[in-house]
């Protein structure tokens, strides 16, 4: 072979070789799970409570990758794990010591990547949170920074030689006076806020991202970003500094085909549900008119009916979360009301929106015996009606389990019928059954007295949804809807006429989920 002919051959394997690593690579990074997956219903799950695997008393992947059917029978399309990420708290994980390892009360890696697969071959995707603002001052960079000055990390970090005047974040100085200067830190001082102007900072974030997305987690729950970045003791929150930069961590994280993003921004949800910003947010404000809904009060049945109405149907809805500040467990807003239970519960898994459940809310679980705040809302999963260990673990439980274990916890849950259990399912079922209920329009929202109606349409499906929040039954007239159309019923699927036209007769305090057709 002449010389040019080999190189050229050789070009060629190199080139082809280049090709099939290219392909691999996208394959690789290719999602497992369908287009659209994230308009199903998800799951909140902080780990340390959730499942534990080995006796240790504390929740772990392990069992959560153990309790994968248990969340696939309701009809569960995608999970979001508070931070699992090593943290300097071994609480609720968001004081973060190492941004690409797991915490190794919850495991390993190699664990992580097994959920991960045992996950996606049931069709639920899984995110993540990622913490962007801070670190937890255990952090080897911040240590680092703290000891040494004349360190790198100093400017990873938010310093000043001078304690700077007049700051106030929710009624405390978050300016911490250390040996060698003063830091910057929103959230307290064990959690330092990172320099986000440092170009550095925003590459190791950027990195950190890649890691997690290169071993295949289907995106992120954003914590805080409303706070990345501050000005001065007046213009510190939600700056347009901080918005822009959300967005360009967002678009890395959807460079990856059909992921999702949801961010964490309790003032201003609508407008970092925009596409050039998260894509998805937390619908803060809606949740605390659920329960007051579910309770018959029409001011809040008037707020729940209108919200969609002005708000991307990206925004991510939910009726509790892991922070007291929105609100009890579920349960204990309606003082263990079962009746007012399902009516909050279906109306926010039937609304726009992607419905985020908090982990064992299905199972009507209660807060905590004897604890308050955080911690009261946070407590070992019930799984069976065990009062020391809630079947939560072998071992000793690290906190205090649910004060109503002995009479609601999954295993009788599933097994009855007629519960919160079975609600929840019959809810997911139908949206997961139905495009309309999942990625519809919100039409002709209407809050008559104490009964809220809307329509949810998508091609030629037309769903209608009708929930009396009332203790009277009552006679309505649905808009929208030709008095000669054909109503079957959805829902309840036993007991419910199928109707013709648009007057409808509505039992007090029912759900009623009927199909449109001609
Ligand atoms: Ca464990
Ligand atoms: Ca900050």
């Amino acid at each position: 072979m002449k010389s040019s002919r080999l190189k050229f051959f050789l070009w060629g394997i190199v080139l082809g070789a280049a090709a099939v690593a290219t392909a691999l690579y996208l394959e690789d990074k290719k999602s497992k799970l369908q287009e659209g997956w994230q308009h199903g219903a998800f799951m909140e799950i902080f780990v340390r409570s959730y499942k534990d695997s080995n006796g240790d008393g504390i929740g772990d992947l392990k069992g959560l990758t153990q309790s994968l059917d248990h969340l696939k029978d309701l009809g569960i399309k995608g999970i979001w794990l508070m931070p699992i990420t090593a943290s300097a708290d071994r609480d609720h994980g968001y004081a973060t010591r190492d941004f690409r390892n797991i915490d190794p009360d919850y495991g390993t890696l190699a664990d992580f990547d097994t959920l991960i697969q045992e996950a996606h071959k049931r069709g639920i995707g899984v995110i993540m949170d990622y913490v962007l603002n801070h670190s937890a001052k255990e952090h080897p960079f911040f240590e680092e920074a703290l000891k040494n000055p004349q360190s790198p990390y100093r400017q990873w970090y938010e310093w000043r030689d001078e304690k700077p005047v007049g700051w106030d974040i929710w009624g405390r100085d978050p300016w911490v006076s250390a040996a060698n200067g003063n830091y910057l830190a929103t959230f307290g001082p064990h959690m330092p806020d990172f320099n986000m102007r440092n170009p550095e900072v925003v590459k190791y974030h950027e990195d950190s991202l890649k890691f997690w997305l290169d071993r295949g987690i289907d995106g992120f729950r954003l914590d805080a970003v409303p706070h990345l970045i501050e000005n001065n003791a007046k213009d510190w929150n939600d700056q347009p500094e901080s918005r822009q930069l959300t967005g360009h961590f967002t678009r890395l994280i959807k460079s990856y085909p059909n992921k999702y993003v949801v961010c964490e921004a309790t003032a201003e949800p609508k407008i970092y549900a925009r596409e050039d910003i998260c894509g998805g947010a937390f619908a803060f404000g809606l949740e605390n008119q659920i329960a007051k809904a579910a309770k018959g009060e029409a001011e809040a049945i008037q707020k729940v009916a209108q919200y969609y109405t002005q708000a991307p149907h990206t925004l991510a809805s939910f009726a509790s979360n892991h922070d007291q500040f929105a609100g009890k467990r579920l349960w204990d807003q309606v003082n263990g009301n079962e009746v007012q239970y399902k009516l909050a519960a279906a109306t926010y898994l039937l609304l726009p929106g992607t419905p985020f459940i908090y982990y064992g809310e299905e199972i009507g679980m209660a807060g905590v015996k004897g604890l308050t705040d955080d911690p009261f809302i946070r407590g070992p999963y019930s799984w069976q009606a065990n009062e020391t260990t809630a079947g939560f673990t072998a071992g000793q439980p690290y906190r205090a389990i649910s004060g109503n274990v002995s009479t609601h916890h999954a295993q009788a849950q599933k097994a009855g019928t007629d519960n919160l259990w079975s609600f929840y399912r019959d809810m997911l079922t139908l949206r997961n059954a139905r495009v309309s209920l999942s990625k519809g329009s919100y039409e002709s929202a209407k809050a008559q007295a104490q009964v809220l109606t809307y329509q949810r349409k998508a091609g030629q499906e037309n769903t209608v949804v009708v929930i009396n929040y009332g203790l009277q039954p009552t006679t309505l007239t649905l808009e929208g809807v030709d008095h000669q159309a054909s109503l079957r019923a959805l829902y309840p699927s036993k007991g419910a006429a199928n109707q013709k036209g648009s007057t409808l007769t509505v039992p007090a305090q029912s759900v009623q989920v009927f199909a449109v057709e001609k």
